[in-house]
């Protein structure tokens, strides 16, 4: 198994294999990856799954409800049972850890913890204490996200992130969870991705809840980074031994020429996915180059809000996945340029590891107090099946390879990256594409909830035991 793997590593991607880009599961003396605290997990949200939507009192999400309108998700696919995880934890948590995965981020469920008027709810409470209680005893390290997009539909009913008044609901969940939760959880995410919640949410409408318009985007971004900027000193009160942070998701974006105008665009494209969100955050203002790509859509912002929302950080998590080509679209945006004879995964997204590595170089000089970073989410979906009862996942093998690579290079490169969470630890609910598209390291046959784990996995596994073996 280990030399199929590293033939693959061979061939899709030559440059990596030679030169001071070694293979970053075999043992050296100088890889990052090979330190005993760069911490190696896997990540989940609870939404693609936990499934069991409506029991123990957990209230509507706007993913129950988009997911229910038809045409909005690929199939008519839903997450009412989803990977059956509220059921199936405890050998769920049993799998990770067989594994030997050091990490665990999940997310937890807004509407099953709260009620519509704030109340805790016991039940959906003692669902995530139980969780936690049971990583703590396997001595794995739990990053817990708070909003991975399931809004508890009650509130996107009086506007979502629309209104600023979600912005201070998301601060009293927040002190709940804090409360309840405080010396269970080793780092806390106030939000997963951001720029999803605003751009597909309320820009685009490809996600919950289904709203287009880029003025909505930027409105629902800034109350979505004030509730972060809320939420952070709440939980430094509560629970203050953990780790505060939050959880961006980043674009490469490479220009299709050398004319001006494409290096304009391709700067542009980075700015509406990383500045975005980045600039707020570490620089306490918004990037201006943002309403020049979209004029008149500045959000309303209050005085003293960006302050908020600068708020110290103890980590960054970045999510990281494809580069995307463009060229200027002739007015003041961009266009995509799909490059053709690239590699792509089975969400057609361009596999490109060294997009990773020069966006945390460049992070690192734009943002002179860049925090600690984790890579929160890397990973890839392929048309997996069961063959044998095993899963060759040689795409993800080498993917994951290459990633890890350029991560170590990074870090070489001074950039202080502490850990690196495989998405995901299972196949699950791909949002708009349903069930279709399986990211996990562990396959799941949705009719029978069977976890057969990857050829992938298998390798983590053996990485992690000779790595523990050896430091
Ligand atoms: O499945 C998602 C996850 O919920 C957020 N980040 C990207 C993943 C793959 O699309």
């Amino acid at each position: 198994m280990a030399n199929d793997a590293s033939a693959a590593f061979d061939t899709l991607s030559p440059a990596v294999s030679k030169g001071s880009l070694a293979d970053p599961f075999t043992p050296s003396a100088d890889s990052s990856l090979w330190r005993k605290n760069f911490l190696l997990g896997a990540a989940t949200a609870s939404y693609q799954i936990e499934g069991a939507v409506d029991e123990d009192g957990r209230l509507p999400s706007i993913w129950d409800t988009f997911s229910a309108t038809p045409g909005k998700v690929l199939a008519g696919d839903t997450g009412a049972v989803a990977c059956d995880h509220y059921h199936r934890w405890e050998s769920d948590i049993d799998m990770l850890a067989s594994l030997g995965l050091e990490g665990y981020r999940l997310s937890i469920a807004w509407p099953r913890v709260m009620d519509a008027a704030g109340r805790p709810n016991r039940k959906g409470l003692d669902f995530y204490k139980r969780l936690l209680n049971r990583l703590k005893e396997k001595g794995i390290t739990s990053f817990v996200t708070l909003y991975h997009w399931d809004l508890p539909q009650h509130l996107e009913d009086r506007g979502g992130w629309l209104n600023r008044d979600t912005a201070y609901r998301f601060a009293d969940y927040t002190d709940l969870m804090s409360r309840e939760l405080a010396g269970t959880v080793d780092a806390w995410a106030t939000l997963n991705e951001p720029w999803c919640s605003a751009y597909l949410g309320y820009g685009n409408g490809h996600h919950a809840p289904g709203l287009a318009n880029d003025r909505f985007a930027t409105q629902a971004m800034h109350h979505l980074l004030l509730a972060h900027g809320l939420a952070i000193p709440v939980l430094r009160g509560n629970d203050p031994a953990s780790q505060k942070g939050i959880v961006a998701n980043i674009g490469r974006g490479t220009a299709n020429s050398d004319s001006a105008a494409d290096q304009r665009a391709a700067h542009l494209f980075e700015v509406q996915h990383n500045a975005w969100i980045l600039d707020p955050l570490l620089k306490g203002e918004y990037p201006q180059d943002l309403f020049e790509l979209w004029p008149g859509t500045e959000p309303l912002v209050l005085d003293g809000d960006t302050q908020t929302i600068a708020a110290p950080l103890d980590f960054l998590g970045i999510n990281y996945y494809f580069r995307t080509n463009v060229a200027s679209d002739g007015a003041h945006g961009f266009r995509d340029v799909p490059l053709e004879g690239v590699e792509r995964t089975q969400m057609g997204w361009e596999v490109h590891p060294d997009g990773l590595r020069d966006l945390l170089t460049g992070f690192r000089s734009t943002y002179r107090n860049l925090p600690p970073i984790y890579i929160t989410e890397n990973g890839m979906a392929s048309d997996d099946k069961v063959i044998d009862g095993h899963v060759d996942d040689t795409q993800r093998i080498s993917f994951l390879k290459r990633h890890l690579a350029a991560v170590d290079q990074a870090i070489k490169a001074g950039v202080d990256v502490r850990g690196y969470f495989l998405w995901s630890l299972m196949d699950n609910f791909e949002w708009a594409f349903g069930y279709e598209r399986r990211f996990g390291v562990v396959h799941v046959d949705y009719s029978t909830q069977k976890r057969t784990v990857k050829r992938s996995a298998e390798l983590v596994a053996k990485f992690l035991k000779e790595r523990k073996a050896k430091v």
